[in-house]
């Protein structure tokens, strides 16, 4: 029974996992939740994500959420097809470890500091509210300090965990993304080592099947 996804492809979360599983070439039906009504936050729904929020994949009698625990589940299921994202197949401890560092530091820093500013320049406006500048700037702040990392790491090693593409990698995609369809670019293409692993991971097959689709920002 193929895997079912409920989410949209346009969110973030989704993406993440969309991204995944075109990396892992598994196959999924795609269930869509249609959050301009507040399906998310009903049942059955909340039967599924206690939360309500996306996405949710479900795995015969598994449901998963938590779109971060769904790659690792996907990438340790899936070890042996598509691209070995948690270095699992080699043996190789240290690795594997350092991209569980990476993993972290997504989720503990560059997520923190960059959603803020997702959220309020995008999201702000098509809810009806002003921007919020200053939730802006604070980000903006925590952004550049972190990318200054980012760039010290992206001199000594081709991907983040090392020279090889992982799970630490693909977390960043979807927010950064919408990261580039705002006026701050210049904080991502003013760091040469940041700005090649952007282009170098925006453009893998998997993810260009899943960014098509994330068009929130784009010009009409
Ligand atoms: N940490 C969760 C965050 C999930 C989340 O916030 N999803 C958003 C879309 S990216 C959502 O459902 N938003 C709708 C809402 O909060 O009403 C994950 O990574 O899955």
């Amino acid at each position: 029974m193929a895997l079912k996804l409920y989410g949209v492809p346009m969110s973030t979360c989704t993406a993440r996992v969309l991204a995944c599983l075109h990396e892992k070439c598994v196959n999924f039906d795609l269930i869509p939740v249609n959050l301009a009504v507040g399906e998310h936050k009903q049942l059955p729904f909340l039967s599924k994500n206690p939360f309500g929020v996306i996405p949710v994949l479900e795995d015969g009698d598994l449901t998963l959420f938590e779109s971060r625990a769904i790659t690792a589940y996907l990438s340790k299921k899936y070890k042996d097809q598509g691209e070995d994202l948690l270095r699992l197949k080699g043996g190789n401890l240290k690795e594997e470890a350092m991209v569980g560092v990476w993993i972290e530091v997504e989720s503990q820093q560059y997520s923190p500091a960059i959603t803020p500013i997702i959220s309020e320049y995008f999201l702000a406006p098509m809810r009806g509210r002003t921007p919020d500048q200053k939730a802006i700037d604070d980000g903006i702040e925590k952004f550049t300090k972190v990318l200054d990392v980012y760039e010290a790491r992206l001199s000594q090693s081709k991907y983040l965990a090392g020279d090889f593409y992982s799970l630490a990698d693909l977390h960043h995609l979807s927010y950064t993304h919408y990261f580039m369809k705002s006026p701050w670019t210049s904080l991502i293409n003013s760091r040469p080592h940041v700005k090649a692993w952007w282009e170098d991971i925006s453009s893998r097959p998997a993810f260009l099947k899943v960014s098509q689709v994330m068009t929130f920002g784009d010009k009409k």
